[in-house]
């Protein structure tokens, strides 16, 4: 099991955070995830999870992935 940070844009509020971790969540092979809106961040914590994946499940909430690690 790994985890793995990603910088998000655009997350305002606890709606944003809700939205996003919804839509990480339904990725098959996730476990966790830890939306930080202050710091703009998702922490991706499953198996087998790729960083396309995640990114189009961030679009997919509305937002969008910023930039890597
Ligand atoms: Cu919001």
């Amino acid at each position: 099991m790994t985890s793995k940070t990603y910088d998000v844009a655009g997350m305002t509020c606890e709606h944003c955070v809700s939205a996003v971790t919804s839509e990480v969540s339904k990725i098959q092979g996730v476990s966790r995830v830890d939306v930080r809106l202050t710091e703009g961040t998702v922490t991706v914590t499953g198996d087998g999870i790729a960083d396309e994946t995640v990114r189009l499940a961030v679009e997919e909430a509305g937002y969008a992935v910023v930039g890597g690690h």
